[in-house]
């Protein structure tokens, strides 16, 4: 049971010098109702509160935390970078490693940036798409969350979408007027975008997988689709793999899937949880970055080596016994205990998965795009999100995100969360 006396006081100070209380907007809890509860520590695949409560933790620091919090090579490869120095703004040998394992893992990388963000990471790979192509037009799909650039908070996801601002204040029409929004999933919707703006696409952008409406799943043909309509047009095509990259495979979505695409970007699991973005690709591509090329891009903590000594340790984690193998175990064991769950409860679930990440919509439609996610009852959500909660399970307090299932979630861990959320349907 979540006590929350020293969060509900920290809180109500964080109110008074940070807007919302919160550094992030999904934190707030206001997709859900309540309040957030403050974190002292983590570790393995759970967080502990302020409160003394320990919770299973399935956002894991919304993605990184692959391994789990706190995972001892981790921390001691952050400590031996930290006694170096933390900040060079001068090239360092960590960097060239970690574009190293990068372009190792994902063949479509033949040159890599780093950013601190994975909204630099797309922002920036917008940029390089434009500068390469000298074309305006960018296409990116309802639902999907790049990052919070400019031209890319346009019927965008996560926090944006929860909270019901898809288009931000703030952004002048003008910015986004080159910024085309489609369907995700619907090939046709694409086919006669190419088709009104022949030769003035730079580039598609999208999350393979979204995760940011929750998360759905490319139909059969469709990424595949995209691949060809770029290709015959000249325009790129760009993956945001921030969320997929190293997660659903070590190269990401792309390998998953086997697509090619022309600009990769990535963050999140690359830093294993320090600030971390980048973005790669064919070097043709790259090489049209200052200073080589005349598309401008910078950073003054680009390529941190602190950052870069926390992802290599997770990078190098994930090269060595079977954690993919692992990861693939739990997230099925979860899904059919999810499903059987909803379906003994006789509530209407579509528990969708892909690799260790998921997500449960509360509606008797399947879920392939924004507006069949748009079908959950989110009031039904918030109940449900309250109840796993109470019973020491934490899940992203909005319906439109994704869980995450790290190597420290054992199979004990996951069945308490089955068992939990059995009981939870039961009372919605
Ligand atoms: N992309 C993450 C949420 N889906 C970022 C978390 C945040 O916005 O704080």
């Amino acid at each position: 049971m979540v006590t929350r006396i020293q969060s509900e006081t920290l809180f109500a100070e964080a109110l008074l010098h940070i807007p919302g209380g919160v550094n992030s907007p999904v934190r707030a809890f206001r997709g859900v109702g309540g309040q957030p509860f403050f974190v002292n520590s983590a570790k393995g695949a759970r967080v502990t509160t302020v409160d003394g409560d320990e919770l299973i933790d399935y956002v894991g620091t919304w993605g990184p935390a692959i391994h789990g919090h706190a995972h001892p090579a981790i921390i001691a490869a952050v400590k031996a970078a930290a006694d170096f120095g933390t900040s060079f703004g001068i090239p360092n040998p960590l960097e060239v490693r970690m574009a190293k394992l990068i372009k190792a893992a994902v063949p479509s990388v033949g040159k890599v940036r780093m950013t601190n963000s994975g909204t630099e990471a797309c922002m920036s790979a917008i940029r390089l798409a434009r500068g390469f192509t000298q074309r305006d037009k960018i296409i990116k799909f309802d639902g999907c969350y790049h990052g919070h650039a400019d031209s890319l908070l346009v019927k965008a996801g996560s926090g944006a979408l929860t909270f019901g601002h898809p288009d931000s204040a703030g952004v002048p029409a003008s910015f986004t007027q080159h910024t085309i929004v489609l369907p995700f999933n619907d090939v046709d919707a694409v086919r006669a975008a190419f088709a009104a703006n022949p030769g003035q696409i730079a580039g598609i952008i999208l999350e393979p997988v979204p995760g940011n409406a929750g998360l759905y799943l490319p139909q059969l043909g469709y990424l595949e689709a995209l691949r060809e309509m770029t290709q015959n047009d000249g325009a790129l095509l760009i993956f945001d793999e921030v969320m997929t990259g190293f997660r659903l495979a070590r190269g990401g979505a792309q390998e998953r899937f086997g697509i090619r695409p022309d600009l990769s970007c990535f963050g999140k699991i690359i830093g294993g949880g320090l600030p971390v973005g980048a973005f790669g690709g064919r070097a043709e591509i790259m090489d049209c970055l200052a200073p080589l090329g005349p598309v401008y891009q910078a950073g003054t903590l680009s390529g941190n080596p602190l950052a870069m000594a926390a992802g290599i340790a997770a990078l190098e984690e994930l090269e060595k016994g079977d954690a993919y193998s692992k990861l693939e175990e739990r997230a099925a064991q979860l899904r059919a205990g999810m499903r059987e769950a909803a379906l003994l409860a006789g509530v209407a679930v579509q528990f969708n998965s892909c690799g260790s990440m998921f997500c449960g919509y509360f509606t008797d439609k399947p879920v392939h795009s924004l507006a069949d996610a748009m079908h959950s009852d989110r009031a039904r959500f918030a109940k449900y999100f309250h109840g796993m909660l109470a019973a020491g399970i934490y899940l992203a307090p909005s319906q439109f995100e994704a869980g995450f299932i790290s190597t420290a979630h054992t199979e004990a861990d996951i069945d308490a969360t089955v068992r939990a959320a059995a009981k939870v349907m039961k009372t919605l």
